[in-house]
């Protein structure tokens, strides 16, 4: 067994905890049914069906995402901050997740410690990036990093060398601490080598997770490091099945170790409905924009430019969701923080104008469940105003921010030593066999 710091203890005696409610509810209501799947569940992605555990956060349709019970504003006022600062610490969220209990600021700041010190990126993982085509898509770079630091899984060389299952969580834990200490590093450099000429900057021991890597970005306007804060909390995570969230944890339940599992994820994230669309908002905007030669936009015009896009056959990205059915409170979040940092800021102006047209239109087409606006409408304009305008780097952001819930998630995972996930599938023709009544069900 390997060394455990306080956090870490603390861990396994929630773990032991935990696993013990679990044993017990298992013995005495495992055969209560939870959920009936209907054949239309089955062809539509699973949506409503419940047979998942995330115990990191809970998502309510109508209120939005809850970390162990707690709102985002709850958040924003009860974790702690940096001296003076107005947005919560990502460590403190994480804390939360992997604990269940808010912070002290103590324990924060040992986070931040601890990050700091297990930061460094190994050098071939950045000559893997180096040998890439520069114009490489900045999450293709990420994924690909994360996997050439996969060297570095201290649970894949304990599998190897013969471990008690008993003991696999202490590994992947020391690996999911060391990912998300990694992963700032990881971002900032392949931002730097892409978009700033291949000049680095070195990390700043003196500064939190977020405001560090706000640094190595090479942004250090104060309010950027506070925007850096509130991104990285409210993107963290948003209960299990989504397609991140999910994929770190099915591949992880096959005992991929957290380097193998994050990578999978981070796959999942870079697609276009899901993390990628927050590169998809202002890409659509700025087509918007140029269209009309710039300024402004009035609401005629945003309603043209919508349903154009609907004639198309396309998306409006950064509104719907397959859970939630009001606007994101992640949305909300980062509207406050503009209307107390930049509300005249004319890219965000938009972003609040485009709010005010798309529901109805959305409404209107009598299939979208949720015309409402997801975290991904807002957060590129806040980007762009602190001149991180390079969209295609934005899914990044995301995924630094997705490694504390997912990882917390897959510390849980093991410790609760859930099994590998194998849901049973059918085929069309057995479908149909059994609507007819030929056959049951039968497994
Ligand atoms: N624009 C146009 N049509 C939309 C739409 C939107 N924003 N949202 C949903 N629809 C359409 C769907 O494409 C679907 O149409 P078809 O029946 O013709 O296929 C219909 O409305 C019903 O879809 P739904 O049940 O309301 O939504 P889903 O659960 O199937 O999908 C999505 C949820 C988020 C994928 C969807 O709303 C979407 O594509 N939104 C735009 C992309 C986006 O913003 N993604 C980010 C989501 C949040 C997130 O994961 N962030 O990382």
């Amino acid at each position: 067994m390997i060394d455990m710091d306080y956090i870490k203890e603390r861990f396994k005696a929630k773990a032991d905890e935990l696993g013990a409610d679990v044993k017990d509810l298992l013995k005495q209501h495992g055969s209560k049914k939870l959920d009936e799947v209907t054949v239309a569940q089955t062809y539509q992605g699973m949506r409503g069906v419940t047979g998942l555990v995330s115990e990191t956060s809970l998502l309510d349709p109508n209120d939005g995402i809850r970390f162990r019970g707690y709102s985002i504003p709850e958040l924003r006022e009860k974790l702690p901050r940096v001296p003076d600062g107005s947005e919560p610490l990502p460590e403190g969220l994480f804390y939360l997740m992997l604990i269940g209990e808010l912070p002290e600021e103590k324990d924060a700041q040992h986070l931040s410690n601890v990050w700091g010190r297990r930061s460094q990126v190994p050098r071939h993982v950045f000559n893997t990036i180096d040998k890439l085509p520069p114009d490489t898509h900045p999450m293709t770079q990420f994924g690909i990093g994360i996997m050439a630091m996969q060297t570095e899984s201290v649970f894949a060389k304990a599998y190897s060398d013969g471990i008690n299952k008993k003991e696999y969580w202490s590994y992947m834990y020391e690996d999911a601490m060391n990912l998300i200490a990694r992963l700032p590093r990881l971002a900032a450099y392949i931002y730097r080598r892409k978009y700033k000429g291949n000049v680095h900057i070195e990390p700043d021991a003196s500064l939190d997770w977020a405001g560090n890597f706000a640094h190595m970005l090479g942004y250090d306007d104060d309010s950027f490091r506070a925007l850096m804060r509130l991104y990285m909390t409210i993107h963290a995570d948003h209960e299990g099945g989504n397609v991140s969230a999910h994929t770190v944890h099915l591949v992880g339940s096959a005992l991929s170790d957290p380097y193998l599992a994050f990578a999978s994820g981070m796959n999942g994230l870079a697609g276009p409905l899901h993390g990628l669309a927050n590169q998809e908002v202002i890409r659509w905007i700025q087509q918007l924009r140029e269209e009309l030669g710039g300024g402004l936009p009035n609401k005629a015009e945003i309603e043209k430019y919508v349903r154009k896009t609907l004639d198309e056959g396309k998306v409006v990205p950064g509104y719907g969701h397959a859970v939630l059915r009001k606007t994101d409170p992640r949305f909300t979040a980062q509207m406050e923080f503009a209307k107390k940092h930049l509300p005249d800021d004319e890219l965000v102006n938009i972003v609040w104008r485009v709010y005010e047209v798309v529901p109805p239109i959305l409404q209107e087409l009598g299939k979208v469940k949720n015309p409402w606006p997801n975290v991904d409408a807002h957060s590129g304009a806040l980007l762009v105003h602190y001149g991180l305008v390079e969209y295609e780097f934005y899914t990044v952001l995301f995924g630094v921010s997705r490694a504390l819930g997912v990882l917390a998630s897959l510390c849980w995972d093991r410790a609760l030593a859930l099994p590998i996930e194998r849901p049973k599938s059918v085929t069309t023709r057995w479908m149909k066999d059994f609507v007819s009544g030929k056959i049951e069900t039968g497994f």
